[in-house]
């Protein structure tokens, strides 16, 4: 954090820990600094009038009031410079960071699916890219139900919750969702990110401080909101190259053993995890279990009206 970053630290703004944060942190520090300068401005003016005005000083009302364009003048530059700030600085700010990605061949792309309560990385592994994902390949030890038949998953790798990132290389992340609208919040990085279902968003940021950051779902999205933590481990060049041999050789290792490519028997259907509260008449999952009795066919199957 500058030196001069003041009220940032004040509030307890974590330190920064990406390129372009220093940015955000100089227009929330001005943007302070400006609300505080007015908060004292229009106090001290309120204090004033208070005494000139006095009933004591004026016992009849003045039914011309004020004539000096000064406040005026004030309201009108305070618009400005807001406007300014808005204009010149804050949509333009954003704009860049939206619009204007890096280029994919210098950058970590990740892709990261939230779920309640959780998140998971999918990396492309040495080849570059990513393998084939598929709904219905979902299960509790294939969270992301990639598809091992295809040739570029045999060295994707995929992990839970701490994802590791080189030093000085921009990193794309992109964002989707399993259930509800969540949020990747990287407040270290300044950056944050809706995770919706359905839709794939990319988010981007380039870590210039080595070291494990936070990641903490901003958005209220369930019962479990509070416990839906992850970490960006950003390491040096080396420590990221031995990083992703290892999960290389851990993806292999399990490649090896027979995949799970159908859901094992008994291993319950992807759905909302434990402690999520069922919607309104959905089935109850004790019920699911009993196979349909005698020659009636499953109420889902053919429940098309005529
Ligand atoms: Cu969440």
């Amino acid at each position: 954090m500058s030196r001069l970053a003041l009220i940032n630290e004040f509030f307890g703004i974590p330190p920064n820990a990406s390129e372009h944060g220093y940015q955000i942190d100089h227009i929330i520090e001005f943007c302070h600094w400006f609300m505080g300068a007015l908060f004292v401005g229009w106090f001290a003016f309120f204090i004033y009038v208070l005494f000139r005005y006095h009933r004591s000083r004026h016992p009849v009302a003045d039914h011309e009031g004020v004539t000096s364009g000064i406040s005026t003048h004030l309201e009108f530059a305070v618009v400005l410079i807001e406007a300014v700030l808005l204009i010149g600085f804050a949509v333009p700010l954003w704009a860049k960071r939206v619009n204007q990605f890096p280029e994919t061949r210098d950058a970590i792309l990740v892709h990261t699916v939230g779920q309640q309560f959780n998140w998971t990385h999918h990396l492309p592994g040495p080849d570059g890219t990513f393998g084939r994902r598929d709904l219905n390949l979902v299960s509790n030890s294939n969270p992301l139900g990639l598809d091992n038949n295809d040739p570029a998953a045999k060295d994707d790798i995929v992990v839970p919750g701490e994802l590791h990132v080189p030093l000085n290389r921009s990193v794309i992340i992109e964002l989707s969702s399993k259930d509800v609208i969540h949020n990747f919040c990287l407040p270290h990085m300044r950056i944050a990110q809706d995770a919706i279902p359905g839709s794939i968003i990319p988010m981007w940021f380039k870590p210039v401080k080595a070291g494990t950051y936070e990641v903490i779902c901003g958005q209220l999205c369930g019962l479990g909101h509070y416990s839906m933590k992850g970490s960006v481990v950003v390491d040096t060049p080396e420590d990221y190259q031995a990083w992703l041999k290892e999960r290389a050789e851990m993806a292999a290792q399990s490649q090896a053993a027979p995949p799970p490519m159908q859901r094992p028997p008994g291993e319950p259907p992807p759905g909302p995890s434990p402690g999520t509260v069922p919607p309104p008449g959905a089935p109850n999952p004790a019920n699911q279990a009993a196979p349909p009795a005698g020659n009636q066919p499953a109420p889902s199957a053919s429940a098309s009206p005529g």
